[in-house]
């Protein structure tokens, strides 16, 4: 059984790529977005969900944020996959199909590009748009890699077109996008994984850990004010999806830990007394009043471990940096 799939994957592999393949399977439903949007500025507290912070300018403030020094995640965790991608390759071996979760411009995984050696890489991002350049220039980089740009929804569902392929699996959920779930949903989310992994297949996924406040906070409240930006730049998507009349100048960025829960949250604070109004509604806010945007929850190594077991994995592997800010764990 095992030869014929060997044999072919060495003649994919010798193959050589010219262009990347797009299949977009999310589809955007205006309707039931603005429903979403006014359903949680109608709660109590006012809420909108973090999914509607990456338009292409969120998109680009967030880059941003990763190049940040107080933003550490993001440089942590290069750090522990650039010190460790041989022992993972070890473990999970070469040649694998290699899937992206919220890929954007692809770069982390283009970084294990050489250690894991991938017959197949596969991006998905919420819209192919956005995947177009980056694998465009590194189908071109690596002609040996077959490559596909998935246009998905995963936070809602975790399914793939067939067009992601059969072959030994390797999922990457990099950059601890795992701590935007509730820990109820993260379950869910690393369930489905497990499904979508099939027999053989392995996740290997960065995990923010817990720290002092005086690390956290400032991570979420940089001077350059470049997350703040990041923030407020949800009240123009407001406007935009919504009809809204929102304005920018009427909210503060507000982001704190909340040890309790184990998260920083991201809120906009209204500076004065106001109400926001669209075409069939309208919410009122008292001044100090917040619209809560986003959890980040941080784990415990164990706390972690723990939660991918609790999804069916049975064996996991892990690395830390040396202060131990941030994970990479490997399950399998
Ligand atoms: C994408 N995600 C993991 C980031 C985080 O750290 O929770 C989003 C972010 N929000 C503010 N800064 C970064």
């Amino acid at each position: 059984m095992e030869f014929p799939l060997r044999q072919g994957m060495l003649l994919a592999h010798t193959a050589v790529m010219t262009s990347a393949r797009f299949v977009q399977i999310y589809r955007e439903d205006g309707a039931a977005l603005r429903q979403e949007l006014a359903r949680g500025l109608m709660g109590e507290p006012a809420s909108v969900s973090p999914k509607f912070l990456y338009d292409a300018l969120g998109s680009r403030l967030f880059d941003a944020i990763t190049e940040l020094p107080e933003y550490y995640p993001t440089r942590t965790e290069r750090t522990i996959l650039d010190a460790h991608g041989g022992d993972i390759a070890a473990l999970v071996g070469r040649g694998r199909t290699l899937i992206d979760l919220g890929a954007g411009n692809c770069e982390k995984a283009a970084r294990l590009f050489d250690v894991l050696a991938p017959l197949r890489y596969v991006a998905v991002d919420i819209s192919v748009d956005y995947l177009r350049q980056a694998l465009g220039c590194l189908q071109s980089q690596h002609p040996g890699i077959e490559m596909v740009g998935v246009g998905a929804d995963f936070s809602v569902s975790l399914t793939l077109p067939p067009e992601a392929g059969r072959g030994e699996r390797l999922l990457l959920y990099p950059g601890s996008s795992i701590g935007n779930f509730t820990p109820d949903d993260a379950l869910r989310f690393l369930r489905q994984a497990r499904s979508v992994g099939g027999a053989g297949g392995a996740l290997l996924i960065g995990v923010d850990l817990v720290k002092p406040k005086p690390v956290l906070e400032p991570a979420y409240d940089d001077a350059l004010k470049v997350t703040a930006a990041f923030n407020l730049n949800l009240l123009r998507r407001l406007n935009a999806l919504l009809g809204c009349d929102a304005r920018i100048e009427d909210f503060d960025h507000v982001a704190l830990y909340n040890e309790g829960e184990s998260r920083i949250e991201m809120h906009l604070q209204a500076r004065r007394a106001l109400t926001l109004r669209w075409p069939d509604g309208a919410r009122a806010l008292a001044a100090g009043e917040r619209i809560h945007t986003e959890n980040s929850y941080k784990y415990t190594l164990d706390g972690f471990d723990r939660l991918l077991r609790q999804a069916g994995f049975a064996r996991t592997t892990r690395w830390t940096d040396e202060r131990d800010w941030f994970a990479v764990f490997l399950a399998a």
